[in-house]
């Protein structure tokens, strides 16, 4: 049976996994660097590309390659490019995409490097850039010269849980022939399935949900087509910023409880959303399960599940939300996110403090705004948790 054939649980434990000469169970960490050839002929061959024997890590590994067979299926994408780092696989798409004198538009909604290295490092080399907010589809409309050649954008976004319409997005796109990135991260591919919506290009930090137990960093990229896979690729093997083969394990072996998890951490967040909207000393909870989400309905529409992610402020702003983050027990005050773990943090000092001033107000990373991503404890623990800390307020 094609494991490309099965339904998503079923490809969550099987997909990428291949049948090696002791009929291994699960894909062994191949930890070698490189591959050794029968003789001159077969290593030319090799480079030349008329097999497809392994020659060098950095090129291709079994391990590694389990991983992006498995994540390219689950998002049914055409292939799979795994990086050292999330930020490895969205600077890789750049690289490929982008160049001297082209366009980018990117949601003012998204993780912090992935703006501020087009600002910045794309900018120096003639990139240009325009930041938008994405919730509106006639601002990115707007936006289109005749020089666009991506359109990036992250839903939901880290750390204000805005969303992106995918549907309307790629139609737009494909109209003037831009490429669509997604950044699926705070989804996965559980909850998400960026291709299926229109998109072209979808990228990930593993080091979140779908590795899932904050014990590795890493990144992928799923392209829609041959084409574009074949345009990455290079970019990946002669830059280099290749995943390790004892990562790639690491990864394959979380995403097999993907699901499970998911389903925990999205129920636990379900119930501790609606805690803090009910809580006194709340001001405002954006969580795209709540129907006071601005946003609901297209949560409903291109998410089948609203995932574990939130932002909130508590009343009396920056100082009261310090007071709160350093009081949690459970709760762990560290960055990233999507693990078993539940972890809190100030994104506007921490992973956005990078954005300039002016950028965070625009994008709405406001200094009250923090960011709970909830694992997979007993809820009664967090919102206990939770209940004594703002009473600490
Ligand atoms: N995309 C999203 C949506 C992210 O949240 C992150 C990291 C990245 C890409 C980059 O991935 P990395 O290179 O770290 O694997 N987000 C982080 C965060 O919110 N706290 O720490 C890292």
């Amino acid at each position: 049976m094609k494991t490309k054939d099965l339904k998503f649980n079923s490809k969550l434990v099987h997909s990428g996994h291949f049948k090696d000469k002791f009929n291994s169970v699960s894909v062994p960490i191949y930890q070698t660097s490189t591959f050794a050839f029968e003789n001159a002929d077969h290593g030319a061959a090799c480079f030349a590309g008329e097999c497809k024997d392994y020659i060098y890590t950095r090129l291709g590994n079994p391990t590694i390659n389990a991983l992006e067979n498995c994540i390219a299926e689950l998002e049914n994408g055409f292939g799979g490019i795994a990086t050292a780092s999330g930020m490895g696989a969205v600077t890789t798409v750049y690289m490929a995409i982008l160049e001297q004198g082209a366009h980018i538009i990117c949601s003012d909604a998204v993780y912090g490097p992935s703006r501020t290295v087009l600002e910045t490092l794309f900018a120096k080399f003639g990139v240009e850039v325009s930041i938008v907010d994405s919730t509106n589809i006639e601002n990115i409309k707007a936006a289109i010269r005749s020089n666009t050649k991506m359109i990036f954008v992250e839903t939901p976004a880290n750390p204000t849980i805005k969303l992106t319409d995918l549907k309307a997005c790629s139609e737009l796109a494909k109209k003037h022939n831009i490429i669509l990135t997604v950044d699926n991260t705070f989804s996965s591919p559980y909850l998400q399935k960026p291709l299926d919506l229109g998109a072209d290009i979808v990228v990930h930090s593993l080091t979140k949900f779908l590795n899932g137990h904050a014990d590795i960093v890493g990144g992928i990229i799923v392209t829609a087509t041959e084409e574009l896979f074949k345009k990455i690729k290079p970019v990946m093997t002669n830059m280099g910023p290749n995943i390790d083969p004892h990562q790639a394990y690491m990864v394959y072996r979380g995403i097999k409880t993907l699901a499970v998890r998911m389903e925990k951490a999205q129920s636990n967040a379900m119930k501790i959303a609606e805690f803090l909207e009910a809580h006194p000393k709340i001001e405002w909870i954006l969580y795209p399960g709540l129907k006071s989400h601005p946003q609901h309905e297209l949560a409903k529409k291109q998410m089948s599940g609203f995932g574990s992610m939130m932002s909130f402020g508590v009343k009396g702003g920056y100082e009261a939300g310090k007071k709160m983050i350093n009081n949690v027990q459970l709760a762990t005050l560290a960055v990233s996110l999507g693990g078993v773990e539940t972890l809190i943090q100030h994104p506007a000092s921490m992973t956005h403090s990078k954005v300039s001033a002016e950028g965070k107000i625009s994008a709405g990373i406001t200094d009250d705004l923090v960011r709970f991503s909830v694992g997979i404890e007993d809820v009664d623990d967090l919102i206990a948790d939770l209940k004594q800390a703002l009473a600490k307020v």
